[in-house]
C-alpha cells in the first residue's frame, strides 16, 4: 500500500515535470544565441502612443475611468499628429545610445497604429491615415536600430473579450475567446509578415479570461511565421512578470517600473518611464539625469536591459525636455558605453554607491557617490587586480589585501552621475561567481 502511494506521488510529479518542460517544444524556442545578442544591446526605447494623448490620460487604463469609454473610443476621429516624423523618433533613440525600439502597435484600448485588414479601429480611419508602425520599422532599418512591437493580450474595446474596462469582474456573456484569439493571430500575422519585428512585447496577460493554452498556441504560431522573433514573458497566463522558469512562457523576464535583481542565468529587461505616465501627460515630472544614468548602470550591473519609455505628444513630437534628457544619456554613453554595451552584470550586487559590470578581463566599477576617500569592494578570491584607472582618465591607487579591494577615489569624481573605474584583472572577469 505504502509503495503504491509512493508510485502515485512519483507519477503525479513526473507528469507535472513533463507538463512544465513541454510548455514549448525546445526545437522552436528562441535560441540562446539570439537572446544573448538581445542582452548585448542593453538599452532600448519604449514608446507608448495613441489617440488617448489628446486627453493626456493613461493609455488603456483611463478608458471608462477618467475618460468615458464612448469619448475615448471616438478620439481617433480627431487624432491627426501631423508633426510625427519616424526618422526623428528613431534619431532620438539613436542619439540616446539606444539599440532597439518598441512601439505600442496595440495597447489595451484596442486601437491599431497600422493599417489592418482585421479591424477598422486603426490609424487609416483617423484623419492622419499614416502607417505609423511601417514608417518606424523603415526608419529603424535605416538607422540600424532593432525594431520591436508591443502587442496587448487583453483588449477592453473588443466585444469578443469578456472585460471592457480596468478592474471589471463580471464576464460579458456575449464575448467569445475563441474568436478573440483568432483575431489576435490575424493581427500578429500582419505585424510579423509586414514589419519583421526583432521582438514581440506582449502585455495584459493577467486577467482571468487568458489561459496558458492560448499563450502556447500564439508562441507556436509566431515561431511558424518567423522562428527568430523574441517573445517576452507576458504571453502565458502568469501575472508574475519578474520571473522566468519552466512554468512561465516566454524568452525573458520583464520587471516593470523597478530595476530587476542581479541574475546571471535568466535574461531580463526592466521597462521604466522617463516621466511617470506611460502615455504623454502634460507637465508630468521628468526623472533627473542622475536617476536616468544610474538606472541604466544599475540595470546593466544586474545583468539586465533597460527599455526606457517616452510618451510622444498628440501632435506627433517627442517633448523637447524628454529628448534633451535622452541626448544627455547618449552623451554619457559616448564616453562610458564600453562599460555598458556587451557587458555582463556583477559580480557585486548593485547598490546606491556603486554597481559593477564586466567584460573580458575588465571589471567596471560605476561609482555613483563619494561617501569617503576610499571605496571598499567585497573580497574577490583568487583574483588579482593588475591595474586600476578611470575610464577616460588617469590611474587610480588601490590596495588588495585578503582579496578585499580598496580604491582611492580622486578628490573630485569626473562625472557627477556615474564615474567608471576600470579594474584590469589577471583572469576573465566574466567567470567570477556572484558575491552575495
Ligand atoms: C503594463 C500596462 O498595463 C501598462 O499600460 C504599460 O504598457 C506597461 C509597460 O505594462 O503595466 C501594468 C501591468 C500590470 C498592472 C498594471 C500595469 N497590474 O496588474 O495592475
Amino acid at each position: 500500500m505504502r509503495s503504491f502511494s509512493y508510485l502515485i506521488i512519483f507519477l503525479f510529479f513526473s507528469c507535472q515535470l513533463k507538463a512544465q518542460t513541454n510548455l514549448i517544444d525546445p526545437a522552436i524556442k528562441t535560441p540562446k544565441a539570439v537572446l544573448d545578442n538581445f542582452m548585448d544591446q542593453r538599452f532600448g526605447m519604449f514608446i507608448h502612443w495613441g489617440p488617448v494623448t489628446l486627453r493626456g490620460t493613461e493609455i488603456g487604463w483611463s478608458r471608462g475611468i477618467n475618460v468615458p469609454a464612448d469619448d475615448y473610443d471616438n478620439l481617433y476621429k480627431e487624432f491627426n499628429p501631423v508633426l510625427f516624423n519616424a526618422d526623428e523618433w528613431v534619431k532620438t533613440a539613436k542619439d540616446a545610445g539606444m539599440k532597439y525600439l518598441t512601439i505600442t502597435a496595440k495597447h489595451h484600448d484596442g486601437f491599431l497604429l497600422w493599417p489592418s485588414a482585421v479591424s477598422d479601429y486603426n490609424i487609416m480611419n483617423s484623419p492622419y491615415k499614416v502607417d505609423v508602425v511601417g514608417l518606424l520599422a523603415a526608419a529603424c532599418k535605416k538607422y540600424d536600430i532593432r525594431f520591436c512591437i508591443y502587442f496587448t493580450v487583453l483588449d477592453w474595446h473588443d466585444p469578443n473579450y469578456p472585460f471592457h474596462k480596468p478592474g471589471q469582474k463580471n464576464i460579458d456573456a456575449k464575448a467569445d475567446m475563441k474568436k478573440f484569439v483568432l483575431t489576435m493571430k490575424s493581427e500578429i500575422q500582419e505585424l510579423v509578415n509586414n514589419y519583421h519585428p526583432y521582438m514581440l512585447w506582449f502585455d495584459g496577460n493577467w486577467e482571468s479570461p487568458w489561459k496558458n493554452e492560448y499563450g502556447i498556441d500564439i508562441y507556436t504560431y509566431i515561431k511558424k511565421l518567423d522562428p527568430k522573433v523574441i517573445i517576452n514573458n507576458r504571453i502565458g497566463a502568469n501575472s508574475e512578470h519578474t520571473k522566468l522558469g519552466p512554468e512561465i512562457l516566454g524568452d525573458y523576464a520583464t520587471p516593470e517600473q523597478k530595476i530587476g535583481a542581479l541574475n546571471m542565468n535568466d535574461p531580463w529587461e526592466t521597462c521604466m518611464t522617463i516621466c511617470n505616465q506611460w502615455a504623454w501627460k502634460p507637465n508630468d515630472s521628468l526623472k533627473s539625469l542622475k536617476e536616468c544614468i544610474q538606472t541604466l548602470a544599475k540595470t546593466a550591473g544586474g545583468n539586465g536591459n533597460l527599455l526606457f519609455n517616452v510618451g510622444p505628444m498628440p501632435d506627433g513630437r517627442i517633448e523637447k525636455r524628454q529628448a534633451t534628457r535622452l541626448k544627455e544619456m547618449g552623451n554619457w554613453l559616448k564616453l562610458y558605453g564600453e562599460s555598458i554595451y556587451k557587458t555582463k552584470g556583477g559580480p557585486f550586487k548593485p547598490n546606491e554607491i556603486y554597481a559593477a559590470t564586466r567584460k573580458g578581463n575588465k571589471l567596471y566599477i560605476h561609482v555613483f557617490d563619494k561617501k569617503s576617500n576610499e571605496l571598499i569592494l567585497p573580497a574577490l578570491h583568487a583574483v588579482l587586480v593588475r591595474k586600476a584607472f578611470l575610464l577616460n582618465g588617469g590611474a587610480i591607487n588601490y590596495q588588495q589585501a585578503a582579496g578585499v579591494i580598496t580604491l582611492q577615489l580622486p578628490a573630485q569624481l569626473p562625472d557627477q552621475n556615474d564615474s567608471v573605474i576600470v579594474l584590469e584583472l589577471n583572469t576573465n572577469a566574466e567567470s567570477i561567481p556572484v558575491i552575495s
